[in-house]
């Protein structure tokens, strides 16, 4: 200490040997590990997640202990999250202390470390039958690769600035490359804290969708989806399928990841203007009496011509039960609000729950259980309304109010409070791009006016008469009906437009309106070259 006073220090005065750059090192490093390994398990199926197996197998060891009262207590009723959390930041510790060892020992105890921790995943994932131990290796190898190489490049990047120190460069100098050392380090977590965050999201999905493939739904829907003889026309290329595959099926929705949600603990509530509140998990859903039924969705968003809008077989309980259950009085609680487990909310009145539309709570579409995109575990379908002012998707409340006391997610950003689907027709053959030639050419498509059906559609090519088109079978009038028509083509460039007249006599509006505040209007047209 004396020689400090009378003469330069021949050796770096501590101060300028921080140990925080070696432990920030060691938490980068452990956090790029994690990442690496949720990102891998999240992308690739069979991987298991090492995070939550190590999670899984405290659990395991725990269970009955304090350990897990402990954790409860703390954190709720979240226990998984929190277990999750906790993994993590644990890992991020162990990691820091690694990084501080590294420096003063050398890189081979961080990398057995590292090793260690890989092993321990794959040892946690020996506990859950469902991960596949296999897998977990390259998982492990991966993430404990990682996080060494991350380990060796800061420390090698922090030994410079110590030796730069030690050979009298200027602090200024060696200030400044701390600080570029912490930036680095603190980008290198934020990208690992990202990366990891998009793997959880896609492990959570995997999970989804394996709770999903154990559903077993009750009979109606085990039927696979059969098309009533004449309700729809074969071997028109182009034209839309009567029933619209669920791959295929449009989706619209504000969520930027699909909601996980746990179908085990998953309920929805029926709550606010009731008599007595009502709570369904899914099982009850299941084992209450199931409505299966055809209809056709649409976005409000759907440009004259444009395909989102598609029709599925649904499956569910009969929305008019459920109020049933819970006492609505729909002259008081004139406003029915679904909500979703992410906070988005439509709005509909709530007559038209109790008007004889199957407006349902739905569970299937199409024979399967509502995919993830679609609203995994239940959904509203509400025949003759847009989607945004009534089919919420992964349902979690439904909410008697009045029609002044609530605006839904969309109403105050411009769009209108009554969503109720137009009139329209669309052209789907020929397809595009189809190499034309003069003779017979299928021009067909699909029309829709829910609630009141479709009566007539008519084509016109260029500006020649309107010409009746023919109508498949009408399947219910809230489905879709397809058409088609015979034209002789000539060659050259022809627009064909086409027009639809619902079931009261009303034949959809020319004049072409944008789609907010209310849905599109306009007749559909198209040009085609005819060789
Ligand atoms: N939770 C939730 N449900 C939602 C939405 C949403 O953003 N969030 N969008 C709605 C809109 S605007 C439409 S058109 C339909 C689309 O349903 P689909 O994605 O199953 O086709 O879902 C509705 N349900
Ligand atoms: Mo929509």
């Amino acid at each position: 200490m004396t020689a400090t006073i009378d003469a330069p220090p021949a050796a770096p005065p501590q101060g300028s040997t921080p140990a925080w750059p070696a432990a920030l090192a060691g938490a980068v490093a452990a956090a790029v590990a994690l990442a690496a390994a949720e990102l891998l398990a999240g992308l690739a199926g069979p991987v298991p997640s090492l995070v939550t197996a190590v999670g899984n197998a405290v659990v395991e060891a725990g269970s009955g202990t304090p350990v897990k009262d402990i954790a409860i207590a703390l954190f709720g009723t979240a226990e998984k999250t929190a277990l999750i959390v906790g993994t993590a930041l644990l890992s991020l510790v162990l990691g820091a202390g690694l990084g501080v060892l590294g420096r003063r020992r050398g890189m081979w105890l961080p990398a057995l470390g590292f090793a260690a921790f890989g092993l321990l995943g794959i040892a946690a994932t020996t506990v859950n039958p469902l991960d596949s131990t296999a897998w977990s290796v390259p998982a492990a190898v991966v993430a404990a690769g990682s996080g060494i190489a991350v380990l060796r490049w800061l420390l090698a990047y922090d030994a410079r600035l110590v030796t730069a120190a030690g050979s009298g460069a200027a602090p200024e100098k060696v200030a400044r490359g701390r600080r570029d050392l912490l930036r680095i380090a603190l980008a290198l977590g934020a990208v690992a804290g990202v990366t990891g965050a998009l793997g959880r999201s896609l492990v959570g999905r995997g999970q989804t969708n394996a709770a999903r493939e154990a559903v077993v739904l009750p009979d109606a829907a085990a039927s696979t989806i059969r098309v009533p003889e004449g309700t729809a026309f074969e071997g028109i290329d182009g034209l839309s399928p009567l029933f619209t595959p669920n791959d295929d099926f449009y989706r619209i929705d504000t969520a930027l990841m699909p909601p996980v949600v746990d179908v085990t603990t998953w309920q929805v509530r029926i709550h606010g203007m009731v008599d007595r509140e009502v709570v369904l998990t899914y099982e009850d859903l299941l084992s209450m009496e199931q409505l299966e039924q055809p209809v056709t969705i649409a976005c409000v968003s759907n440009e004259v011509g444009d395909d989102l809008i598609g029709t599925a077989m649904w499956q569910g309980v009969r929305l008019a039960d459920v109020l049933d259950m819970a006492g609505v009085d729909p002259a008081v609680a004139t406003q029915l609000v679904g909500r979703s487990v992410d906070g988005w909310t439509a709005g509909f009145p709530t007559d038209i729950a109790f008007d004889g539309r199957d407006a349902m709570i739905a569970v299937a579409m199409n024979g399967e259980p509502l995919p993830v995109d679609h609203g995994f575990p239940a959904r509203l379908i509400v025949p003759g309304l847009y989607g945004y002012v009534s089919a919420t998707k992964w349902l979690s409340e439904i909410e008697l109010t009045t029609w002044e006391a609530f605006d839904g997610y969309w109403v105050p950003r411009g769009w209108s409070k009554e969503g109720p689907i137009k009139t329209q027709s669309r052209i789907d053959a020929p397809p595009r791009g189809a190499a034309l030639t003069a003779g017979e050419v299928w021009v067909a498509g699909v029309a829709w006016a829910q609630r009141r059906g479709i009566t007539r559609v008519e084509v016109q090519v260029d500006d020649g008469d309107w010409q009746d088109a023919e109508l498949a079978e009408e399947l219910d009038v809230d489905v879709w009906r397809q058409w088609r028509w015979r034209w002789d083509a000539t060659p050259g460039e022809h627009a064909i437009r086409v027009r639809a007249t619902d079931a009261d006599g009303v034949t959809q509006s020319e004049e072409r309106v944008p789609v907010a505040p209310d849905g599109a209007e306009g007749y559909h047209t198209r040009s085609f070259r005819v060789a």
